[in-house]
């Protein structure tokens, strides 16, 4: 690293200017001629170098990615927080189960958290999310129940909250570090809008290394067409499937409806939930007609 430059790490990017903490504070920086050089845009997470010797720092590098999202754009990601709400808007297992598969994929660990329990109950999604293998979190930003416990799973690792608006994932920030004090919104005045009350990806220090991300909400819509996985790959991305993988017969077993099928039979045992089955049925169907459609 030359004398003028510093490392830094982008906590958001607003209008071509990138937020960067440094060692000398958060500088507004610019990413002047990073993509003509290198083909890369810098998003939050991005750990870089600024180039400190011009009056507006100029980020030159950004360091290897360990993994990458592009909607919400983040880099380097441990964990990723997907908030549901119980009620309003209505919980939908197959996104939620796609946007898993689709962070297994990268070697991100998805936390499902079910929110507004104060106005409806979630035992029958915590159960499933149990079941499958994940750690799971039922909070109420209304009487902060569940909040101690989150808080406490938070260590010096980059997370970032997602889902869809009005969930409820700038509420749960503020309920767990009041002092950010983030704009919420009720879904009515929401829709009114047509916006979404949080407008931009922002990383927010947790202290020791760790951060966490307040991120916009998608709709259902962005969110069913939420990446791609090829379809062979699928039943990998479900962790509960992994000990069944070896014993189905055959070795290219797609796990739906094959003689001698090791992941029908746990399902039928009641080791996988009908739940999380059907996801991957209709995952795996949706891939495979993509596939042909592009042959
Ligand atoms: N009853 C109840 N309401 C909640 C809870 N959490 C959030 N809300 C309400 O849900 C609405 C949406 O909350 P936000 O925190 O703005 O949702 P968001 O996910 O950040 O939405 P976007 O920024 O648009 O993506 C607000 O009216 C909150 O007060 C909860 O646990 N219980
Ligand atoms: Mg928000
Ligand atoms: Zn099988």
């Amino acid at each position: 690293m030359r004398m003028n430059s510093l490392n830094g790490k982008i906590l958001k990017s607003v209008g071509g200017f990138f937020h960067v903490e440094t060692s000398d504070g958060v500088l507004l920086c610019t990413a002047r001629g990073l993509f003509r050089l290198k083909n890369i845009t810098p998003v939050a997470g991005d750990n870089v170098i600024v180039d400190i010797s011009e009056s507006t720092p100029v980020i030159t590098d950004v360091l290897n990615r360990k993994n990458y999202i592009v909607r919400p754009p983040l880099a380097n990601l441990d964990a990723v927080i997907i908030v549901i709400s119980t009620v309003e808007p209505t919980p939908n297992r197959l996104i939620l189960d796609k946007l898993i598969a689709i962070f297994e994929s990268k070697e991100i660990e998805p936390v499902p958290i079910f929110t507004k329990i104060d106005r409806k109950d979630e035992d029958e999604l915590r159960e499933i999310y149990v079941k499958a293998g994940f750690t799971v979190f039922s909070i109420s930003n209304n009487d902060n129940s569940g909040i101690e416990e989150l808080r406490t799973f938070l260590s010096g690792k980059t997370y970032a909250l997602i889902g869809n608006t009005g969930v409820g994932k700038s509420s749960t920030l503020n309920s767990l570090f009041p002092e950010l004090a983030l704009e919420t919104a009720e879904i009515s005045r929401k829709l009114g809008r047509g916006k979404h009350t949080t407008r931009q990806v922002e990383l927010y220090g947790l202290g020791e290394n760790g951060y966490i991300a307040d991120t916009p909400g998608f709709s259902t819509v962005e969110a069913a067409k939420y990446g791609k996985l090829p379809s062979s790959d699928i039943g990998l991305y479900f962790r509960e499937f992994i000990p069944f993988l070896a014993d189905c017969k055959f070795a290219g077993c797609r796990h739906t409806g094959e003689e001698g099928c090791a992941v029908i039979k746990a399902k039928e045992r009641g080791e996988i939930t009908e739940s999380r089955f059907c996801s991957y049925l209709r995952i795996y169907s949706d891939a495979r007609k993509e596939e042909q459609n592009y042959k």
